[in-house]
């Protein structure tokens, strides 16, 4: 094992999830099992999307140069519910019925000297809805958790953004990530964006089109969520700090009310 390099941080931009699409009535009658609804693909994949595969996520860079097997454990209700693949792309697809937490193992290249990574994806077949609030009179957006009936043969996208960190990593494997840069997310989406913002939002908009599309530009939105958070968890400290002096200041009063009584 090669000697590792002290100091380095380096990381590789990934997303991990589903896409799903309800199967068609010629399909239901092909030989897949009848209660079967949905034909679903979870995978790992590069962040940056191929860009004129509109109706894809993800998958510009074959990962293969640093994940040596992703295993995906599905429900037990499949036959073979471990399935190991070890070359890209890392994907399982399927029929089913039903949504269900997949278990995702990563295992290394060994130069790696990395232990597997593990976590789980939740499968999903049915779209996150946002209801319409113009056609909702007086709806209040924070009290809105209702799920409304779906029209079919929607795809729904279940895609998470994260980054994998290799902190000291071996010189061996320093090597072969510098030598696969991953290709840079675009600035701001080059595709299509649906007409309901509340769908990019969400990261789960409905019809191929629009298709999540991973950018640098998500990303800074999420650097300012989280600074405007820290900001917010200051000003909250600082006015609990004030309170806080303020009703000690009134207990030193009372207390002398009190002892002058
Ligand atoms: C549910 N708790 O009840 C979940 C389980 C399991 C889904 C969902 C199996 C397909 C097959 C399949 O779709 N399982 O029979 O091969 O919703």
């Amino acid at each position: 094992m090669s000697e590792r390099v002290r100091g380095v941080v380096i990381h590789r931009p990934i997303i991990y999830g589903n896409s799903a699409v309800p199967l068609t009535a010629s399909e239901r009658g092909s030989g897949i099992p009848p209660d079967h609804t949905h034909r679903w693909t979870v995978a790992i994949r590069s962040a940056a999307s191929v860009p004129d595969k509109s109706d894809s996520v993800g998958g510009a860079d074959d990962l293969g140069y640093f994940i040596k097997r992703v295993t995906f454990r599905l429900h037990e209700t499949y036959p073979t519910p471990n399935r190991n693949v070890d070359k890209s792309p890392f994907e399982v697809t399927e029929t089913g019925w039903g949504e269900f937490d997949i278990s995702i193992r990563i295992t290394f290249v060994s130069e790696s000297a990395e232990k597997t990574l593990n976590f789980q994806h939740h499968l999903k077949l049915h779209p996150w809805v946002v209801p319409d609030l113009s056609t909702t009179p007086g709806a209040d957006p924070a009290t809105i958790v209702s799920v409304v009936p779906q029209p079919p043969l929607e795809p729904v996208y279940a895609w998470q953004y994260d980054e994998i960190v290799f902190t000291d990593p071996p010189k061996a494997f320093l090597d072969i990530l510098m030598a696969h840069p991953p290709t840079p997310l675009p600035k701001v989406k080059k595709r299509a964006v649906p007409p309901n913002p509340a769908h990019t939002a969400s990261l789960a908009p409905q019809g191929s089109r629009w298709a999540p599309e991973f950018t640098a530009l998500l990303e800074r939105d999420e650097g300012e969520r989280l600074d405007a958070a820290k900001r917010s968890i200051v000003e909250e400290t600082d006015k609990q700090r004030a309170l806080l002096i303020e009703k000690e200041q009134e207990l030193e009063r009372l207390k002398k009310e009190l002892e002058s009584q």
